[in-house]
């Protein structure tokens, strides 16, 4: 089913309206919260599982699944709610968004779902370059307790929910939620061994729950709402609304909410004002921040933006940073830009990260030039299989992905680039 502007649960995603409490809740935030919560646990839970919700934060975890992981008893340890607000996946604004110009979407959401889990508080960790989204935040919690909604009584509900920020340092690792956890606990942002997995043993050795932004501040409006109404949007398994974030070459970058399964072609169209020079000038696009890059013969064939959709393409939907690329684009040199990133970011624990992602930065750069051989082709896309799958996170499994789609879809522009830097040194030398 296609979206209309009242189905939008983002009212305010473009910041045209004040973000403050009272204008919140002009536009339905907090309206009926405490019957919401007098509903129980489980049914929250429940909920949470019929609407088909699938975390935003790129892996699409079902929700209400995990939720039903954390203990229904204490066993004497407190539970807690993490939410991931260190948004750092290339091409990724949305959470940003949220915070800025709708932060009460994502409390009340901490509300709902720290109840349904049984947690005494949540953690919002927001990335260190979110400094003003940080601000806003913090405010926008201040108010929240001012008017009774968080604190002891919640909501005048009889449950006591603490909320707090704490801001990240400029680490893409730590959104890894166990590294995400170390770094909230004061240590070096490190992914740890999964399982036990956070519902076990999360923040200070306590049952965790980690959600994406994006994945808690749907929560409100689906309780409201229903989730029939949720799964009416997208297709089964794939259901609800989805914020992407369309930009590089299309005549109107923007943040948009659409239903999920929404053709890429469509959603480009509709939102994004097609690609810059018309279809005819597209090169590829990256569908989900750092997946694999597709090409306009996967968009005529009208290929889905959803999880699995995307994932039969050897892609993925992942935060939805829609990246389009038309013909004027060195896609061998955006390419290696990403490896770069990925080189960068590596938190160093793992061996085939570690090396492999300064080994591979280090050769595609040289691809750039063309400064190879055509066998370094093999050996390139050879490395990243043993890379892939190996270490502890899915960090340098992120950071090959391009580069294998690189490979598989662009060979010959690769060797072709390499010819010529032989034609060109071979002239040189002749000279
Ligand atoms: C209990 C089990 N819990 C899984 C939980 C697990 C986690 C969630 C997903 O993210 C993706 C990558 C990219 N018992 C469980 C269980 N869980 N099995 O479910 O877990 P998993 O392992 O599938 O994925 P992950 O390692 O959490 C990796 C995407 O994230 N990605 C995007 C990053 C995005 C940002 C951003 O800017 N927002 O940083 C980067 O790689 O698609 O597939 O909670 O505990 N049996």
């Amino acid at each position: 089913m296609a979206l209309s502007d009242k189905d939008r649960i983002f009212q305010n995603l473009y910041g045209f309206q004040p973000w403050n409490l009272s204008a919140a809740r002009k536009r339905g935030c907090w309206d009926g919260t405490a019957a919401i919560l007098a509903k129980g646990r489980d049914a929250i839970i429940e909920e949470m599982k019929n609407s088909g919700l699938r975390g935003r934060g790129g892996a699409g975890f079902p929700t209400g699944m995990k939720w039903s992981f954390m203990p229904k008893q204490s066993d004497g340890r407190p539970s807690y709610l993490v939410v991931n607000a260190d948004e750092s996946e290339p091409g990724t604004c949305k959470d940003r968004d949220i915070i800025r110009h709708d932060p009460q979407t994502l409390i009340e959401g901490c509300l709902i779902a720290g109840f349904a889990m049984g947690a005494v508080a949540g953690y919002i960790y927001i990335r260190g370059e979110y400094y003003n989204e940080s601000v806003v935040l913090e405010a926008a919690i201040q108010e929240a307790y001012d008017a009774g909604l968080l604190g002891k009584n919640a909501c005048g509900s009889g449950y006591d929910f603490d909320l707090y920020v704490h801001r990240g340092a400029g680490a893409y690792i730590c959104g890894e939620e166990t590294a995400l956890i170390e770094s909230l606990e004061g240590k070096k942002g490190m992914p740890r061994l999964k399982p036990p997995f956070p519902a076990a043993v999360g923040l200070y050795g306590c049952p965790t729950t980690v959600n994406n932004v994006e994945t808690i501040a749907v929560v409100p409006t689906i309780m409201r709402r229903g989730a029939s109404w949720f799964s009416s949007f997208g297709r089964p398994k794939n259901s609800g609304t989805k914020i992407f974030c369309i930009q590089g070459h299309v005549n109107n970058p923007c943040n948009v909410e659409a239903e999920m399964s929404i053709p890429m072609r469509e959603l480009i169209e509709r939102y994004a004002g097609g690609v810059r020079g018309g279809w005819d000038n597209l090169l590829c696009v990256i569908p989900g921040g750092s997946s694999t890059p597709l090409l306009p013969k996967h968009i005529c064939d009208d290929v889905l933006m959803d999880f699995d959709a995307l994932r039969e393409h050897r892609s993925g939907l992942g935060t939805a940073g829609v990246i389009v690329m038309d013909k004027s684009t060195d896609v061998i040199k955006a390419i290696a830009r990403l490896a770069a990133f990925y080189k960068h970011e590596s938190c160093g624990q793992c061996t085939p990260c570690r090396e492999g992602m300064g080994w591979q930065m280090r050769l595609m750069n040289r691809m750039v030039e063309g400064n190879a051989e055509i066998e370094e082709i093999d050996l390139l896309e050879n490395v990243t299989r043993r890379i892939e799958g190996h270490t502890i996170c899915a960090l340098a499994d992120g950071g090959v992905w391009p580069v294998q789609g690189l490979i598989r879809h662009f060979r010959p522009l690769m060797e072709e680039r390499i010819m010529a830097y032989k034609a060109r040194h071979q002239r040189l030398a002749a000279e």
